[in-house]
């Protein structure tokens, strides 16, 4: 440890950490806009500076190291002065819709002018960037009008997740956050994981917004319009609404989605169950029949895209099963629209999802098993909390309801998608049922639990040695292709989750400021949610959920069966 004054008062703090952390040691906060822990530490915005005794000048606090006795002043009035004029030069060219900005009210551009009084916001008023939006891609929209130049987008696509098709284009005023050669973002590899709406500061970037075409559905009489959520939507949902991370509101969720008028409320965790009974019996035939190994998830489009454009020779190591959005959205068109004598043509399947590419999903080829799309529309995360707040449904204060049967009910292990190695966990309790006949004494396979980037754990089963490895990342997904493809390392089977973490920390999840990422595992509070849930269950097995047992029964014959493959499998291009 190293002592240190900040603001006259004395600290003890780990040597190596940046004025930053100590200042958080010590309570005090430190404005930052463009640091962002380990996805961007350029200290270039100069949002966080600080006083330093015997410092020439003032210093970015995100990336300046402690050291023993050193003398910090956070609030002097010379940074506050420094601070203030970076905003204001900041606001000089910024697009100032705060009022209809869909992130007004969450803005931290916004929040910081606030906070530090800048309350002429025109001070520097002068040439304005030229307006250049790119909406060439299905899922988002980039509007540089309203870019600060944070990079942290540009940080988090090449750092984190490895693909790097956006940078800043230009210099000194005329630069702007692009693609090379200012090719539309659809003309590139991107593959729409939303990352970098994530963690955008401003409303620069955003999903593109569905709302209102899921509004018009509803009050259309001759529609059935269904709604399914995804696992990790009820782990996020509530911070929307001021709920602490990790608050599970599935049961408020429900009864705002049928609020809003959706004719059913179903689960995408019955899917998740579908697809665990359909992947575990590929991955065993794979096995015992000299299939292609490793055998790899297929659930998250991003990480789908991204196998198709960086690896295509391992496309045929994809698991062949649809995701579980799609599962579901060609279950609801085809068996229950049979059932409740619904033309699937009248149907409106709409999605709930902490995804981007879920977006990019639905309009895949091959994702159309009743002839029309399996899903219509999807919505994320955001979306759902704005048609809750559009709408004045007081969310907190709701009700817990259930989802509707059959499509509504799941087991624990459908729950757990939603974090990085919950697949696998998942596919695990079924196929070690499947292959040695007995009951599993426990169902937990913590070695696959947690939010490292990559994970690997060997289990014997029925005499034989099965060696997995769950990875969540693209930048990691690639370190470990990479390997296998070396023949450094060797697995049966791969669970890959494009955003790290998994989807609770998709593109498409409520965005937490920078003042609670750096300094806080919203990953892992979220997947604790999860977690927590499956303990509590009744059913935590994919093959003990009675509906999909009836699924079956009724409809699909047996796990693999050629109905099956018509409705929930897939191809991929190279
Ligand atoms: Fe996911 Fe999945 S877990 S991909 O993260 O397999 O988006 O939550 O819905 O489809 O079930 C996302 C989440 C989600 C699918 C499932």
């Amino acid at each position: 440890n190293v002592t240190i004054k900040i603001n006259g008062v004395q600290i003890s703090v780990p040597a190596g950490s940046t004025i930053l952390e100590a200042a958080r040691m010590a309570h005090i906060k430190i404005p930052t806009l463009c640091f962002l822990k380990e996805i961007n530490e350029i200290g270039a915005c100069r949002m966080c500076v600080v006083e330093v005794k015997g410092a020439k000048s003032l210093v970015a606090a995100c990336v300046y190291p402690v050291s023993d006795g050193m003398e910090v002043w956070t609030n002097t009035q010379k940074v506050l002065d420094s601070r203030r004029k970076t905003l204001q030069l900041i606001l000089s060219t910024h697009r100032k819709e705060c009022l209809s900005c869909v992130r007004s009210g969450n803005c931290e551009l916004q929040q910081l002018c606030h906070e530090l009084k800048v309350d002429d916001e025109n001070k520097y008023a002068g040439e304005m960037q030229q307006s250049m939006v790119d909406d060439s891609a299905p899922h988002m929209i980039r509007d540089n009008s309203k870019c600060i130049l944070c990079r942290r987008c540009v940080g988090v696509c090449e750092n984190i997740q490895g693909i790097g098709v956006i940078g800043a284009n230009g210099r000194g005023f005329s630069t702007y956050i692009g693609q090379a050669f200012d090719m539309g973002l659809a003309q590139t590899s991107c593959v729409s994981c939303g990352q970098c709406i994530a963690v955008c500061p401003t409303g620069a970037l955003t999903e593109k917004d569905s709302t209102d075409q899921v509004f018009a559905a509803i009050a259309d009489p001759t529609k059935h319009v269904f709604v399914q959520t995804a696992p990790s939507v009820r782990a996020a949902l509530g911070e929307e609404f001021g709920m602490p991370i990790g608050t599970n509101v599935e049961g408020k969720m429900v009864a705002a989605l049928r609020r809003l008028g959706f004719e059913k409320v179903f689960d995408t965790d019955f899917a998740a169950d579908l697809t665990i009974m359909e992947e575990a019996h590929e991955f065993l035939d794979r096995v015992q029949n000299g299939g292609v190994l490793p055998l790899i998830t297929s659930c998250s489009p991003g990480w789908v895209k991204y196998c198709e454009h960086y690896f295509p020779d391992m496309t045929e190591n994809l698991s062949s099963c649809k995701s579980p959005q799609q599962m579901f959205g060609a279950t609801l068109k085809t068996y229950y629209a049979q059932k409740a004598g619904i033309d699937p043509k009248d149907i409106v399947s709409v999605s709930v999802m902490p995804c981007t590419a879920k977006k990019f999903e639905i309009g895949r080829d091959d994702q159309d098993a009743a002839g029309v799309a399996d899903v219509d529309i999807s919505l994320t995360t955001r979306e759902l909390a704005r048609m809750i707040k559009r709408v004045g449904l007081d969310f907190t204060e709701l009700p817990d309801e259930t989802f509707d049967d059959p499509l509504g009910e799941s087991s624990g292990a459908g729950v757990i998608f939603g974090a990085t190695g919950g697949v696998m966990e998942a596919a695990l309790r079924t196929a070690v049922e499947t292959l040695t006949g007995e009951s599993l004494a426990s169902l937990d396979f913590t070695e696959v639990r947690g939010t490292q980037g990559i994970k690997e754990a060997s289990y014997n089963v029925a005499g034989m040695e099965i060696k997995v490895a769950v990875v969540s990342g693209l930048g990691n997904a690639r370190t470990l292709l990479n390997k296998v493809k070396s023949g450094e390392a060797t697995y049966h089977f791969i669970e890959i989750m494009g955003c790290p973490g998994g989807c609770v920390n998709g593109g498409g999840q409520p965005q937490q400021p920078a003042s609670v990422r750096n300094f806080t595992d919203i990953r892992a509070l979220r997947a604790k949610a999860l977690y927590d849930q499956d303990a509590a269950m009744p059913i935590r097995k994919s093959h003990e959920n009675p509906s999909i047992q009836r699924l079956y029964k009724e409809f699909l014959g047996e796990p693999g069966s050629h109905k099956a493959h018509e409705i929930l499998h897939t191809t991929y291009v190279k």
